[in-house]
Order: C-alpha cells, then sequence, then structure tokens
C-alpha cells in the first residue's frame, strides 16, 4: 500500500461520548439510468444504493456509530452531531455533491470526500472538502481513523496499488432502507483486463482482475435475500473478466439460487467475447442473469482499433447479441459516437446496426475524455479538449473536439439519433427481435465444434426460457401493471398501438415472457421520456474552476497522480491473461485462443 500524504491536519476528536459518523448520497440529477420519469410506477425512490458508503461503514470499526443518509430517497439532516461526515459519488453528481459538502462545513463539520468522482476529479473535488480520499478505500479509511484518533489525519490519503478483494467485507447494507431501492448490488470482483483508451475502471481498479472468494459472495446474496430483495445486480466491471473465476461463482450462485423458492434475478455487465464460451453462457442461464449490459461501442471496425477495444474486433458483434439473448437475457448495449474514424455516416450505421442485432435498450453516449485515462492524455497532447469533463455521457455534450465532423454535426447527429432509436416502432422492433430468441421461433445460431458442459456438441435447437425475472409476486404488481396500462392506454394512439404490438408479439414468440414484456413497458416510458425530455434539450457545460489548482491544466484536470503513468512506470507488462495467473493450466485451449486474437 501506498499512500501520498500532503500535510498534516491536526482536529482533536472528543473523547468523551460515542463518536458518529454520518455517510452522505448525494441526490443524482436526471439521467438515463436514474429511472426519474417512472419512480411512481415502479414504487421506488432510486434505483441502488451505494455501495461504496456501504462498505465504508463495513470498514469502520464497532465502537463508532454510523448513520447512512441517501439524498435520493430522503432529504437530508445537516443539523446532526456526526463528528465526521463522508460524501462519496460518481462524476454526474458533483454539483450537489459540492453544495452539501459546503454546507456540512459551513457548520464546522469535518468532511472526508470519496468514491469514483474522486478518483478522476480530485483537483475539482479537493476545495470543498477537509480529507481528500483517492482510489479504494479498504486500507487508508482504516488508516485515516487511527490517526484521527490521534489527532494527526492527513488531509489527503492515496491507495495507489489494488488492495487484495479477500479484505473487502461485505457491505453494512442493513444501513439501508431496501424498499426504497429498486435493486440490490454486490460485486464479486474488480478490474478488467482489456485495454479501451476511454476506459477509467482499469486506471481505477487496474488490469489484473481481483476476486472475492466465492463464499462471500453467497453470504451477500443471503444478506440481501433475508432483506427480502429479488433483484441484484452484480456490479462487476466485466463480469467475465477473469472466465475460470466466472465460471466457478456462477456455478455457485446457480446451485445456490435454483435451490430457492424463487430465484434472485440478476443483471450483470460484461464484454461481448463471453459468446465464445458456450459453458459460460450456459452457467449464466443457470445463475438467472436475466440482463446484460454489453460494451458494444460501435459496429465500425476502425473505430474499434482506435479505441483499442480489441476483444470486440474479433467478434462477429451482430451474431454474437442473438447468441446471447438466447441464453435468456435482455440485452443492453453501450454505444458511443464520436470516436476520431466517425463521419456524419456513423449515425446511420449505429442505428441500422441496433435493429439488426436487436438491442432493445441502447444506452448511446458521446465519446468523452476522462481525466487519467489514455484518450484524455492522447486529446490533451493533441489540444483536443474543448472544455472541463463532466459525468455523464448520454447529454448533447461532449469535452472531445471531433475530427472528421464538426462539434454541431456531432451533437445534432448524436441527438437524432437517440430520437430515431427511441421512436416506439423502432423500440418495438428491437424488443420482439430479442424476445423472439427465447421462443420457437428463434433462429437457431450454430456454434460449430463448441460443447456444452455435458461435453456434448450443442444441437441446434432454440433453449427454452428458464429465466425468473419478476421476483416474488407482491400484490403492488397489480397497481403496478394499471399504471403501465394507464400510461399506454389514455388515449394517445401511438403508444396504444406499440404496447399492444409488444404484447401480442411476445404471446406469439415467447408466452412465458408475457409479464416480463410488462415490466419493459414501464422502462420503456422512462427512456421515451429520458430521450423527449433530457438528450433532446440543448446542454450546457460551463464549468467555473474557483478555487481549482489548475496548475495541471486549463481545466483543473489531470494534474494530480496519474494512475496510468504510474502502471506505465512499475514495468509490470500486463496483458489480458493476467486474470489467469496461477491458474494458467485450467485455461481451456479456446479460450486461450480467444485470449490470443484480442490481445
Ligand atoms: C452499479 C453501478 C451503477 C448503477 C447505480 C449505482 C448506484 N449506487 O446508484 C447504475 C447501473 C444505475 C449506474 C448508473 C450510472 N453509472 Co455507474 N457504475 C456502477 C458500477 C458498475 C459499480 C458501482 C459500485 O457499486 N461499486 C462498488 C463500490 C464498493 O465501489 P465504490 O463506490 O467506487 O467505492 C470504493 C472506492 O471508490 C472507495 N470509496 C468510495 N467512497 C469512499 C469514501 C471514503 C471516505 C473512502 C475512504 C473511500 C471511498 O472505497 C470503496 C471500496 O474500495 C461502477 C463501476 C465500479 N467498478 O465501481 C459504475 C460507475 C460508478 N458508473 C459510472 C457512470 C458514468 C454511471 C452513469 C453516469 C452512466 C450514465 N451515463 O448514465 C450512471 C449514473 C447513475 C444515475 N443514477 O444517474 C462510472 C462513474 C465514473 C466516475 N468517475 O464518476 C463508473 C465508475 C463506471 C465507469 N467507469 O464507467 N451505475
Ligand atoms: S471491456 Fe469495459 S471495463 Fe474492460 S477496459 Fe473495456 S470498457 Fe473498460
Amino acid at each position: 500500500m501506498t499512500n501520498a500524504a500532503v500535510s498534516s491536519v491536526s482536529t482533536s476528536p472528543s473523547t468523551e461520548r460515542r463518536k458518529k459518523i454520518l455517510l452522505v448520497h448525494p441526490k443524482f440529477p436526471p439521467s438515463f439510468w436514474s429511472f426519474g420519469f417512472i419512480k411512481d410506477i415502479g414504487g421506488f425512490k432510486t434505483v441502488m444504493p451505494p455501495l461504496g458508503l456501504c462498505t465504508v461503514a463495513a470498514l469502520t470499526p464497532p465502537q463508532y456509530d454510523i448513520e447512512l443518509q441517501d439524498e435520493n430517497i430522503e432529504d437530508l439532516n445537516f443539523d446532526t452531531d456526526a463528528d465526521i461526515i463522508v460524501i462519496s459519488c460518481m462524476a454526474i453528481q458533483e454539483k450537489r455533491m459540492f453544495e452539501v459538502a459546503d454546507e456540512f462545513r459551513k457548520r464546522g463539520k469535518l468532511v472526508c470526500m470519496g468514491g469514483p468522482i474522486c478518483n478522476v476529479l480530485p483537483e475539482r473535488c479537493r476545495p470543498h472538502c477537509d480529507v481528500l480520499f483517492e482510489g479504494e478505500g479498504e486500507y487508508t479509511w482504516k488508516q485515516f481513523l487511527g490517526e484521527w484518533e490521534k489527532g494527526e489525519h492527513k488531509d489527503r490519503y492515496v491507495q495507489v496499488d489494488k488492495i487484495d478483494m479477500r479484505d473487502s467485507p461485505p457491505p453494512r447494507i442493513d444501513l439501508l432502507k431496501h424498499r426504497a431501492y429498486r435493486l440490490g448490488c454486490i460485486q464479486t470482483t474488480r478490474g478488467c483486463p482489456f485495454t479501451c483508451e476511454f476506459c477509467d475502471i482499469i486506471v481505477t481498479y487496474g488490469r489484473k482482475v481481483r476476486a472475492k472468494p466465492i463464499e462471500n459472495v453467497i453470504k451477500e446474496l443471503q444478506a440481501w435475500a433475508d432483506a427480502g430483495v429479488d433483484f441484484i445486480t452484480i456490479a462487476d466491471d466485466n463480469l467475465v473478466g477473469d472466465r475460470i473465476y466466472a465460471k466457478k461463482m456462477l456455478k455457485a450462485v446457480g446451485d445456490w439460487n435454483r435451490a430457492r423458492k424463487v430465484p434472485l434475478s440478476f443483471y450483470v455487465e460484461m464484454s461481448v467475447d463471453c459468446v465464445k464460451d458456450p459453458e459460460l453462457l450456459e452457467l449464466m442461464r443457470h445463475a438467472n442473469i436475466c440482463e446484460a449490459f454489453l460494451g458494444i461501442e460501435t459496429p465500425r471496425m476502425s473505430s474499434l482499433k482506435e479505441t483499442k477495444k480489441m476483444q470486440n474486433v474479433a467478434t462477429d458483434l451482430a451474431t454474437a447479441i442473438k447468441i446471447i439473448q438466447s441464453y435468456g437475457m435482455v440485452t443492453v448495449a453501450g454505444m458511443i459516437v464520436g470516436f476520431d474514424s466517425d463521419d456524419k455516416l456513423i449515425f446511420n450505421d449505429q442505428y441500422e446496426f441496433l435493429q439488426k442485432a436487436g438491442i432493445p435498450i441502447v444506452m448511446l453516449g458521446l465519446l468523452q475524455a476522462i481525466p487519467r485515462t489514455p484518450l484524455y492524455e492522447r486529446l490533451e497532447k493533441a489540444g483536443r479538449l474543448r472544455a472541463a469533463a463532466q459525468g455523464n455521457n448520454t447529454l448533447s455534450f461532449t469535452n472531445v473536439d471531433p475530427i472528421c465532423m464538426s462539434y454541431e454535426d456531432l451533437i445534432n447527429g448524436y441527438r437524432d439519433l437517440f430520437a430515431r432509436l427511441y421512436t416506439w416502432e423502432a423500440v418495438g422492433d428491437r424488443w420482439l427481435s430479442n424476445v423472439e430468441q427465447w421462443g420457437k421461433k428463434a433462429y437457431y445460431l450454430s456454434q460449430p465444434g463448441k460443447t456444452g458442459p455435458d461435453g456434448k456438441e450443442i444441437k441446434p435447437q432454440p433453449r427454452k426460457w428458464i429465466q425468473k425475472p419478476l421476483g416474488r409476486f407482491k400484490p403492488f404488481l397489480a397497481l403496478q401493471t394499471i399504471k403501465i396500462f394507464k400510461y399506454y392506454f389514455n388515449g394517445n394512439a401511438a403508444r396504444a398501438k406499440f404496447a399492444t404490438r409488444m404484447l401480442w408479439g411476445t404471446l406469439k414468440r415467447a408466452p412465458s415472457a408475457l409479464f416480463q414484456t410488462v415490466s419493459y413497458l414501464a422502462y420503456f416510458i422512462h427512456l421515451r421520456e429520458y430521450a423527449d425530455k433530457v438528450v433532446a434539450k440543448e446542454y450546457k457545460f460551463n464549468y467555473v474552476l474557483d478555487q481549482v489548482n489548475t496548475s495541471g491544466n486549463k481545466f483543473g484536470e489531470g494534474g494530480s497522480i496519474n494512475m496510468v503513468k504510474l502502471e506505465k512506470e512499475k514495468k509490470e507488462k500486463i496483458n489480458v491473461f493476467d486474470a489467469y495467473k496461477g491458474a494458467e493450466k485450467e485455461v481451456p485451449k479456446e479460450i486461450a485462443e480467444d485470449l490470443v486474437a484480442t490481445k
């Protein structure tokens, strides 16, 4: 562990009473993922709990009292008797985070900041906090508390070396008001072996995949199940970054889950190269993974090569999607426009690809240069950063100067494509195409020579849809269905036509998935409203850099510890095989070949 201290600060802690720590999660602005437009229908206040804060709570020794306030579910109480305030969030919450921090500091509170925003924009956080934490908190938080107790803590702690995941305790989910959240959340691994140029994950969490012991994963799942939660996000950066671990973990999770009366259903994020491993896909089906976010980015090979997403270059993307869907999953695509190779034709290319692949949910973003990433460094050197970075890449704004078209053409093209993708007709086509892969009419995608877990070649027939995506029956679901139908059948002909087509189309293709379609009808209300009310609007981001240290660059970014450079300095060559260190003998021939192809 390497910690960089900037200066010592002496604040004597109170010794009389039990000390208290208040953990604060600031409010999200409306976003693609906020589900802000359907909170009423869904009966939740926000999508997911702040796992980082629950982890910090679990790292805190028992002699402290802890309270967690999530502003996404309740108003914050600034008049607290807490000794320490911890604020953690993503860059998208930046504005609110700083307001909240300033308010607590006005009241004389010691404010600590950590989380994804501090990992990439520490210079901007600096003026708003007393103690700044960069990187994973498993070691630095305990170090800080020990030093604070003695009145000699520092004002900055940086975790450079990656932590051992065995030292990451089960998050304190007992602090949460579970009913206010749509989903629970666990993390089984951190890091990803790939090399995508724009990605901050490999900067913060590294390219060597580190995993939690599988027995801890099951314990965490049991805790969520005991809390009455049915839907879980596996918040791994790439579920299949280490396929050997992923298989063992999914087998254990599947066995545990299928033994339950009503299995939990899972949402995951993973790279499409998983398609080359049918055993892995079969285990995902067994575990009851019902939705998968896939980082596809673009159908254009030149853009994929430019951004070093080699695992996608080596994959037939449209076919890969159909195969993944046939294992019972709804697919979500992460797509990006604005690569250097993107000209004005990219908007139509993206549309054609997404409709052909039939990916119902598309998170279409603009290429953004996140500080500390290799992309940021390249563009900074080339003088192509046009503004300060901000945390939401699904707004009509980017900090990158494009090459093959003007900035205005890029923004307008992005907006038009977003709107086009979320017309009722386009959504209906993509949804039914996905559902088709669960039904009898699924056109079989053979994988010649590929064998299933039983060692036999996979037979050319559709897989039965065995997913259980809906959780336990709750009376609230009936009310929810009424609200969804009210939205679609309230006299608006286009909506009614869409909903009828979705329901009837599902009945024809995979009748057992009918209620799955009903629940996604709610999802599409949010996405359609987001397209109309947020993306379609002009977005201006004029960042005021008052008090920010701009010695690194004029945007107050990147001048601090640069993890990419540090990693390079270590001269430790990282390659995609690193995830398999110590288990080389277990790497099946076909995975090894695939990894060579994606290096
Ligand atoms: C699950 C997840 C989501 C969930 C929501 C999670 C939530 N709480 O609401 C969903 C899918 C909805 C989501 C959405 C988005 N997400 Co998201 N998400 C994640 C993911 C995969 C896991 C988050 C998590 O639970 N991590 C596990 C916890 C334990 O990690 P952690 O919070 O970072 O905490 C650790 C350290 O940061 C540190 N720490 C944190 N706080 C503190 C405080 C102190 C005092 C200390 C000492 C340490 C410390 O210690 C912890 C343990 O090591 C991360 C990737 C990742 N690996 O984290 C992306 C990530 C956080 N998301 C990201 C983004 C960009 C988004 C979106 C803005 C995308 C978009 N364009 O809409 C949206 C915004 C959300 C919204 N509601 O509007 C980025 C954030 C980039 C940044 N630097 O800000 C990440 C890093 C992924 C990425 N690289 O692209 N996301
Ligand atoms: S596959 Fe995903 S997590 Fe891995 S480097 Fe690429 S963008 Fe980052």
